[in-house]
């Protein structure tokens, strides 16, 4: 089943440009997912196409208005067949999105993303046309497209076919809850420090064990609350262990301290 992804927006040319780019650009291309932007303004009346207003109750900013929203919707259910279709939108009050979110949002076969301009969206059309408010992350946006862009990049490489074997989802960071291990490339030695011997070892399972224990390593040193949400099995918090004792005896060489 190819996903379909509708957006929202007054600024279609944003997603448009960001979604002909990269590994979920070539998957749109390919035909393996599915976007279409809807303007709210082409859905306005009067000569103005006016789809936003001034704030009740006084003070600065606009509000995106209802009307304009919901032909919007209207048109993306007649569109997608899907009658009952509501909106994901983005906005800092959201849910903090996580890996394990962007997992849930890939298993969709069609998703219909609400990017706010302005002070957002009035209130009446999020209670009634929307499911599920996202944040993707605590920091304010001048827009939601930016938002719904990331969370399409990161839906978009999950989808069947789109990622080959070298960037396999399967080896990211976070799929097993943990932050990535060091990648290096050639030359192997440089002013700036060599490669690591055992990646140049040929040695498969003692490859695989480095970067288990740097994984492990990192994710303690940088993010100690993703740490204590995995279960780590003996043999793994054993790895966890020696990088620990590896670490108090030194920092490691060829780096900077603090990093
Ligand atoms: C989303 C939208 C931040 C996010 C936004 C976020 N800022 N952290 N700004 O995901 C309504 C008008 C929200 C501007 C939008």
């Amino acid at each position: 089943m190819i996903m379909r992804i509708d957006v929202i927006t007054l600024f279609p040319e944003f997603i448009e440009s960001s979604t002909k780019i990269g590994v979920v650009g070539r998957a749109f291309e390919r035909g393996l997912i599915e976007i279409a932007t809807w303007n709210p303004r082409d859905f306005a009346d009067g000569n103005y196409r006016k789809a936003d207003d001034r704030t009740c109750g006084g003070g600065p900013g606009m509000v995106m208005m209802i009307e304009p929203l919901r032909r919007a919707l209207a048109a993306i259910r007649a569109a997608s067949g899907a009658e009952e279709a509501k909106a994901i939108y983005l906005s800092p009050q959201g849910t903090r999105l996580d890996q394990a979110k962007v997992a849930e949002l890939a298993q969709r076969d069609h998703l219909v993303l609400l990017s706010g301009r302005y002070e957002g969206v009035d209130e009446r059309f999020l209670q009634h046309a929307v499911a599920e408010e996202i944040s993707i992350g605590d920091y304010v946006l001048s827009g939601g497209e930016l938002a719904a862009a990331v969370l399409i990049d990161a839906i978009g490489r999950l989808q069947e076919g789109v990622l080959n074997d070298a960037d396999s989802a399967v080896q990211d960071s976070f799929s097993n809850g943990l932050l990535d291990c060091p990648h290096y490339t050639r030359p192997v030695r440089d002013e700036w420090g060599d490669v690591p011997a055992v990646l140049l070892s040929g040695d498969h399972a003692a490859i695989r064990r480095w970067r288990l224990k740097q994984s492990l390593g990192r994710t303690w040193l940088r993010r100690p609350d993703l740490l204590q949400r995995v279960a780590l099995d003996k043999k793994t918090r054993a790895l966890l262990e020696e990088f620990q004792d590896e670490h108090a005896g030194k920092t490691m060489p060829g780096r900077e301290s603090g990093d």
